[in-house]
């Protein structure tokens, strides 16, 4: 009998698959081969070719879990900033010093490739440390063809450097640069959409996202970059409804979005829609963390239409500095009241949606064996636990 793969068994397995809650297996193994999962189920079923089970004495294994939104390639810091209102700056005050997302463009500007590389993988391990596998990095922090351009060369170079998926996504429609002022609409057809022509060309883009709020982007501006990128092929999502409702989660379902990201002001009519494009609402709890916000997303009416939900640590230099998926688990269950359940799907098989990937999330014959296994026995424990990383082996394509 020729033994091909590795089999890892005496395993609690949270499948994540579909219609079936954690899909849990008690005394469960998993047969992984070419970097493929062949075969789950109760290790008494195992196949002979598996050959002898590894030990897992008990642990639980999930999907390696993918975070969905981050801006995690970005000059500088702003802990200066940080710092400046925690001792009683005004935002006018901390605006004139320079800071806020202006600031960070400035330094994405001026760092070489090199830099906002190291920079980022200091997140990037911190999120591998966590079991996770797939990380979405979104541009945004150029404003200008090149700089954009550049910062989605740095995101993709991450997957040369370190064993993870990077899912790339332009951004340019985050923030107004000065050069536009007033001139919103302009920028959008004369800097954006070239911009994202350009990185399309390059082949550097997953998908197309915007930042449609009332001190960014309105839908009527966000309109001609989402016409552009269906014409391009390229799918859509949108930061909408963040800290007000302007209708953009309304225009993501119009677009058939993969996502529509934040949506704390989101109503039941905007869940409808989301339910009826098939977009996953993204939540972003590290953001409304940073912010001290207080509305919180519309998670019952979520649930009531059938709303897919994803979490994701949206990890950026201003709104969330924050780089542990598990603690956004946390957050997402503290703040919104998800259940475990729902967070734990939030950063597996629905976190693979939003970014249109469906060989990931799930642990199913046919899907890549990307796994986490843990030191712990019930999967509530991952999202119960605060500040505690519980990850005893990460498994990525088969490897490790
Ligand atoms: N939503 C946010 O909260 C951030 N961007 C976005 O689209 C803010 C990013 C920053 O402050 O650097
Ligand atoms: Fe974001």
């Amino acid at each position: 009998m020729i033994v091909t793969g590795m089999l890892l068994g005496n395993a609690t397995i949270a499948t994540m698959a579909e219609g079936a809650g954690y899909g849990l297996l008690q005394k469960g193994a998993v047969w992984v081969q070419n970097g493929q999962i062949t075969w789950v189920g109760p290790e008494a079923d195992a196949p002979e070719q598996a050959g002898p089970a590894e030990d897992m004495q008990g642990r639980l294994i999930t999907p390696a879990l993918i975070d969905c939104h981050t801006h995690i390639v970005h000059g500088g810091n702003r802990a200066g900033e940080f710092e400046m209102r925690l001792n009683g700056a005004s935002y006018e005050e901390v605006a004139r010093a320079g800071g806020g997302i202006i600031s960070t463009v400035k330094a994405t500007r001026g760092a070489s490739e090199d830099t906002l590389l190291a920079g980022a993988l200091r997140f990037v391990d911190a999120l591998i440390g966590e079991g996770v596998s797939v990380i979405e990095v979104k541009s945004g922090y150029g404003l200008d063809i090149e700089t954009e351009l550049k910062m989605l060369r740095v995101a993709r170079a991450i997957e040369q450097v370190r064993p993870v998926r990077v899912r790339t996504s332009f951004l340019g429609a985050h923030a107004l640069p000065a050069e536009y002022a007033g001139r919103a609409m302009e920028y959008i057809e004369t800097l954006c959409i070239p911009a994202l022509e350009a990185a399309h060309s390059a082949g550097l883009v997953d998908a197309v996202d915007g930042f449609c709020e009332g001190i960014a982007f309105s839908v009527e501006e966000i309109e001609p970059l989402f016409t552009r990128a269906k014409e391009l092929g390229i799918p859509v999502k949108l930061h909408a409804e963040q800290l007000s409702n302007i209708g953009g989660t309304q225009l993501a379902a119009r677009f058939g979005a993969l996502s529509a990201d934040h949506v704390e002001y989101a109503n039941d009519a905007d869940a409808q829609a989301l339910a009826r494009s098939g977009s996953v609402a993204v939540i972003l709890p590290g953001a409304f963390y940073t912010l001290h916000e207080t509305q919180a997303p519309p998670v019952e009416a979520f649930r009531k239409h059938n709303v897919a939900m994803a979490l994701a640590t949206d990890c950026n230099p201003g709104s969330s500095p924050l780089a542990s998926l598990l603690l956004v688990m946390n957050m997402g269950c503290t703040l919104f009241r998800l259940t475990p359940e729902e967070a734990l799907t939030g950063v597996t098989r629905h976190a693979a949606r939003a970014l249109g990937l469906d060989d990931t999330g799930v642990i199913a014959p046919g899907k890549r064996a990307d796994l986490a296994i843990w030191n712990v026995s019930e999967p509530a424990e991952l999202a119960y636990r605060i500040g505690f990383n519980p990850l005893h082996r990460r498994i990525f394509g088969g490897e490790g």
